[in-house]
C-alpha cells in the first residue's frame, strides 16, 4: 500500500504494511495480523516511543545478552516480518544462535522464516525438531533444537505467555519484548521490554555494541541495579498518565 508521508499515521500505516507482507509471504500466521492489532492498541497507550523504563530494560538485556554463556534468539512469524533483518544482525553483534519457534504449527512457515533468515544475511538459522522437547509446555512451541535446549539466556520477542512461563522453569533466563505489559510473557519474564520490536531491537544492537568491550563487572553492576517489576509499574503508571491527559476536557 502506497501511505502518503504526510499521513499523520504514516510509521504505524508502514509498519502494518510489514506485517501484511509477512502474511503473503507465508512468513507470519494470519493470526499475526490480530496480534499485531493488540500491539498497535497498548503503543498508542505508550505515545509510540519508546519509555525511559525501556531503555533501561534495553540496557540490562543487553548486559544479559553479553555476560551469558549460550545466548539465543528465538524467532516467530511476526518478529520475523518487522525485524528479520534486525535479528540477523543482533544475533552477529552478540554472538548468538537464531532458532525459529512458532506457536501456529506449519513446517512450511518454519522453513519460509529460515530462509527470510538467511537472505537478510544469517548464516544458521535451527529449526525445531520433533525429538527435542522442552518441559512444562504442551502446544507446538515445545519443539525446539539444540539452541534453546542448550540456552541458559533466550531472546524472545513478542510471544505467547505460556512459553516465557516455560523457559524460566527449565531454568533460563528469559528476555522479551512485549508492549502489553500486563500480558503473562511481561510478568514472567527475566527482563521485559515494553516497546515496539521494531524501535527495540535496533536500541538493543547499539547497546551491545556499546557494551562489547566492557569489564564484566560493569555488566553484573548493571543487572544488580535492575528490577523488572519497578519498570512494569512504570510503564503501568505511563499508561494510566496518557489515558488521563487524553479525556475529552469540556466533559460536563
Ligand atoms: O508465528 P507464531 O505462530 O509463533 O505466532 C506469533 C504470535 C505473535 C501470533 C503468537 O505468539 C501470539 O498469538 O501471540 P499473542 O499471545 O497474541 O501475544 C503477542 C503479544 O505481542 C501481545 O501481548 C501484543 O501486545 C504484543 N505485540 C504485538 N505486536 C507487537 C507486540 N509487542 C512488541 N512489538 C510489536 N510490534
Amino acid at each position: 500500500m502506497t501511505v502518503p508521508k504526510s499521513h499523520p499515521r504514516y510509521v504505524s500505516l508502514k509498519i502494518r504494511d510489514k506485517i501484511v507482507d509477512g502474511v503473503e509471504k507465508g512468513i507470519t500466521s494470519l493470526h499475526g495480523l490480530t496480534a499485531h492489532g493488540r500491539g498497535e492498541a497498548f503503543d498508542y497507550l505508550l505515545g509510540e516511543k519508546t519509555m525511559e523504563s525501556a531503555k533501561r530494560s534495553i540496557e540490562a538485556a543487553a548486559a544479559l545478552l553479553l555476560l551469558a554463556k549460550y545466548p539465543v534468539i528465538s524467532v516467530n512469524g511476526n518478529a520475523a516480518a518487522l525485524t528479520g533483518k534486525e535479528l540477523v544482525q543482533l544475533s552477529k553483534a552478540i554472538p548468538a544462535k537464531l532458532e525459529v519457534n512458532i506457536f501456529h504449527p506449519s513446517k512450511q512457515r518454519e522453513i519460509k522464516i529460515k530462509i527470510h533468515l538467511i537472505k537478510n544475511g544469517a548464516k544458521e538459522v535451527l529449526l525445531p525438531q520433533k525429538n527435542c522437547i522442552i518441559e512444562h509446555l504442551d502446544s507446538n512451541r515445545k519443539y525446539v533444537n539444540g539452541g534453546i535446549l542448550k540456552a541458559d539466556v533466550v531472546f524472545v520477542p513478542l510471544e505467547d505467555g505460556d512459553r516465557t512461563k516455560a523457559l524460566v522453569k527449565n531454568g533460563k533466563m528469559v528476555i522479551v519484548v512485549d508492549l502489553n505489559p500486563m500480558s503473562r510473557s511481561a510478568q514472567k519474564a527475566t527482563i521485559t521490554i515494553v516497546d515496539n520490536i521494531v524501535r527495540a531491537v535496533p536500541l538493543i544492537i547499539k547497546t551491545i555494541r556499546r557494551y562489547k568491550n566492557s569489564d564484566k563487572n560493569k555488566l553484573r553492576n548493571i543487572l544488580k541495579g535492575y528490577k523488572n517489576e519497578k519498570m512494569l509499574m512504570e510503564t503501568m503508571k505511563i499508561i494510566n498518565k496518557n489515558l488521563i491527559k487524553n479525556m475529552p476536557q469540556n466533559f460536563p
